[in-house]
């Protein structure tokens, strides 16, 4: 029998985690023939309701699931693990400063990072969820010496997802026959989702929607789809996200077959983005790593949006520069 890997999940009593366990515990994420110990990790106070989703992961009877470990020890919950899905964060809370919460996050990250470094398999995989994710990660990675930065990537997937999703609907295609769609930048309302490239059933799709659906429209929606979710539902969006982390890690871990997926990663001078944040690329993804798509035309229309973008995250990362080694 194929030996179990250990995953770990951060934030594993909150909403999102309720379930992106259940679908990794199904084999949706690492493939159905692939057992998986879970190490589940979230703060003391949080424990008790752990325990609930613990007994219910325990009462699903998966097949897949070899072990459950529940703990608020960040050294124990990485402990060998070759995957890491970092969920957990501090919310914004009530007269929260946006450099409070951005404090509060590094401050949580950074023991998470040194936690992986001396904990995880050398080639562990990180996924920051969390929010501000691609700070979260910047700071993982700088607190994990042990690691590579590319190891550690944030995720920008479900706007990935939101953007093939409203393009196909504007096209009356289905999101499968869109490629080449990609989302430059922050995890946030700067967010730059780019068709410029994408192609519709192999046409290119600037020829199938006009520019004025794309600026008021198209990028708006995407970028405040999250927001959108809040008011319609009442909380945040939860499926939409763990079913990206799933997409996100699954193609890292078993390639992307030649699609273009968008994830934020350590940038590295690509497309006139410095070294110094962690910013949402077109990648490609096969045999456990990924490649930037290189050498695209950029009009100035989107690179306005991708230096804005940049700038946010510059912005960010002076409030946790302290924090960064
Ligand atoms: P919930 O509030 O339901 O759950 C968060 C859980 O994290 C709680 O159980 C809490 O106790 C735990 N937690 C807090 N600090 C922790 C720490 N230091 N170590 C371990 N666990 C800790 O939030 P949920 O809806 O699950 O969202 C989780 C995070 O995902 C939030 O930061 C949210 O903003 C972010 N999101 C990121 C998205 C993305 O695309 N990157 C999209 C969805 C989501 O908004």
């Amino acid at each position: 029998m194929t030996q179990p890997v250990r995953v770990a999940i951060t934030g594993a009593a909150g909403q999102i985690a309720y379930s992106l366990i259940f679908r990794i515990a199904s084999g949706d994420m690492l493939g159905k023939d692939q057992p998986v110990i879970l190490q589940l990790l979230d703060i003391p106070d949080s424990l008790e309701k752990l325990k609930g989703t613990i007994m219910e992961i325990d009462d699903c009877a998966f097949p897949l699931v070899q072990g459950i470990i529940g703990t608020s020890d960040a050294e124990e919950a990485f402990e060998g693990v070759k995957y890491a899905m970092l969920v957990g964060a501090r919310p914004r809370g009530p007269g929260m400063e946006r450099a409070d919460l951005l404090q509060a996050n590094a401050k949580i990250f950074s023991v998470q990072g040194k936690a992986l470094s001396s904990k995880a398999d050398s080639d562990v995989r990180v996924l920051v969820v969390g929010n501000p994710a691609n700070t979260n990660a910047l700071i993982t990675a700088s607190n994990a010496p042990k690691l590579d930065p590319k190891q550690i990537t944030a995720m920008t997937r479900l706007d990935h997802n939101r953007a093939l999703s409203q393009l196909a609907a504007k096209t009356g295609a289905h999101s499968t026959d869109i490629e080449k769609l990609m989302i430059w930048g922050n995890h946030s309302a700067s967010q730059y989702p780019d068709l410029t490239h994408a192609t519709v059933k192999g046409k290119a799709a600037s020829s199938l929607v006009d520019q004025e659906w794309v600026e008021k429209d198209f990028i708006p929606t995407v970028q405040q789809r999250g927001a959108a979710i809040i008011k319609a539902r009442g909380a945040s969006s939860a499926a939409s996200a763990a079913s990206s982390a799933v997409d996100h890690m699954r193609d890292w871990a078993k390639g992307s077959d030649g699609q273009w997926v968008s994830m934020a990663i350590p940038s590295d001078g690509s497309y006139g983005i410095k070294p110094g944040v962690v910013y949402s690329y077109p990648v490609v993804t096969k045999g456990g790593q990924y490649e930037i798509v290189k050498d695209l035309p950029i009009d100035s229309f989107s690179r306005g949006k991708m230096d804005a973008t940049d700038q946010e995250l510059r912005e960010e990362r002076a409030a946790i520069e302290d924090l960064l080694k």
